[in-house]
């Protein structure tokens, strides 16, 4: 069995050949603070009804309940926003263009490899409900919290997706960072949040969050067809005014083209959407949400090429059989006409 410094080069060596960055190890404590945090956002009704890590907080702030005996926690990111570098902009967020989870996932499990091939027991935890990934990737300086929410990496910046494995190897820490935020007196992410839903201490009130809403079914909530832009999964607002992800800005959108992407998922049937986007969180597997948010989505194309066909479309939808669907695409048709008085 390898111990000490052996086992944490070996393991730094797997992740720099597997593509993975900012790795930080930890030590496999309760994380209080963050257990602190879901009960005040929970009172505080920031949460809406999401449940992931707020459905058992005890688990999800807590390595040891996925891994009894669990001594550390070796954290590392994968930079999905490189793989976005040049692509034209797209309805769904960047890290959803690809299953950038099963890629960190699946490196992820190398390090894990290496970690059983010495003897010991290893864990991969990344997007799952069983602990918060950004803390102990924090706890061992990989980055920091911003004031977006999200966790920055050198180099990299925000556009990673962040994961563990939990080991009952008892390996030495990373040094945590002297800063908890790298954000200074930069508030440029809350000014360009269309819905405020950035709030002070790191603090996101999901209830306006666009990403948020887009994942629940039935009707959104007032505000967010007209603010949500021209998107039917995730929100990179907050990433893309943020001076940590500079390096991977996009060009500007093509309506027509956008407008192309929306017309296509409207044509797909349910088992076509779900094959095509297997890898999105549609609650139970609910089709109809991304056919909703595609409805509403066109709503925002505004005045320009794409403005006939797209009333056209909604014309057609607001007659649909679903009541949900029927009122997404009427309220876009309300919209799109008064754009044309502006
Ligand atoms: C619930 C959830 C959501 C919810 C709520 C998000 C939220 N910020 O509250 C919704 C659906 C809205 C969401 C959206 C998104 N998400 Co999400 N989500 C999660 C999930 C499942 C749990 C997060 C959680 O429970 N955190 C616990 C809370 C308490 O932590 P926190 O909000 O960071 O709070 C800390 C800070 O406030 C800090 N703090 C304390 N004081 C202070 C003071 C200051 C000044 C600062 C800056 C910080 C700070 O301490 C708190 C406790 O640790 C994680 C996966 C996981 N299992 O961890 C992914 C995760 C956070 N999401 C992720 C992503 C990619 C996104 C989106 C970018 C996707 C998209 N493009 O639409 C958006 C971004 C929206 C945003 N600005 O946060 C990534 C983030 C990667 C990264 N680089 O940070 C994660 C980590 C998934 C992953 N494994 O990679 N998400
Ligand atoms: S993801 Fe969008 S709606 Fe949510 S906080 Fe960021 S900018 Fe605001
Ligand atoms: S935009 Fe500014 S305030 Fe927001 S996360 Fe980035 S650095 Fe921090």
């Amino acid at each position: 069995m390898s111990l000490g410094r052996g086992l944490e080069a070996e393991i730094a060596e797997r992740a720099r050949a597997e593509g993975l960055v900012a790795l930080a190890i930890s030590r496999a404590r309760t994380y209080r603070n963050v257990a602190v945090a879901l009960g005040e956002r929970d009172a505080a009704g920031l949460r809406d009804t999401m449940q992931f890590t707020y459905r058992n907080p005890a688990r999800s702030t807590d390595p040891t309940a996925t891994l009894p005996g669990a001594r550390s926690v070796i954290s590392a990111s994968w930079p999905y926003g490189r793989s976005s570098l040049g692509q034209a902009p797209s309805v769904v967020a960047r890290y959803a263009r690809r299953d950038s989870y099963a890629e960190l996932r699946r490196r992820l499990g190398a390090l894990a490899e290496v970690l059983e091939a010495s003897g010991h027991q290893a864990r991969v935890v990344a997007d799952s409900n069983a602990l918060v990934d950004k803390e102990p990737a924090v706890r061992g300086g990989g980055g920091w919290y911003l004031k977006n929410s999200l966790y920055a990496v050198p180099v990299h910046g925000s556009m990673v997706v962040v994961g563990s494995v939990i080991t009952d190897a008892d390996l030495t820490p990373t040094r945590p960072r002297m800063r908890l935020t790298g954000c200074g007196g930069c508030t440029s992410c809350m000014t360009a949040c269309p819905t405020g839903a950035i709030l002070p201490g790191g603090t996101i009130d999901a209830g306006r969050c666009i990403a948020w809403q887009l994942q629940k079914p039935g009707m959104l909530a007032p505000g967010i067809a007209a603010a949500m832009g021209v998107r039917v999964y995730g929100c990179d607002i907050c990433q893309e005014v943020c001076p940590y992800n500079r390096k991977v800005a996009e060009s500007a959108a093509d309506p027509l083209a956008q407008l192309g992407e929306l017309v296509e998922i409207l044509a797909m049937d349910d088992s076509e959407v779900l094959a095509r986007f297997s890898h999105l969180y549609l609650p139970r597997r609910d089709p109809s949400v991304l056919r909703r948010n595609a409805l509403a989505a066109i709503g925002n194309l505004g005045p320009g090429p794409a403005l006939g066909p797209a009333l056209a479309l909604l014309a057609k939808w607001a007659e649909n059989d679903d009541p949900v669907l029927a009122a997404t695409a009427a309220g876009s048709l309300a919209r799109l006409r008064a754009s044309l008085d502006d």
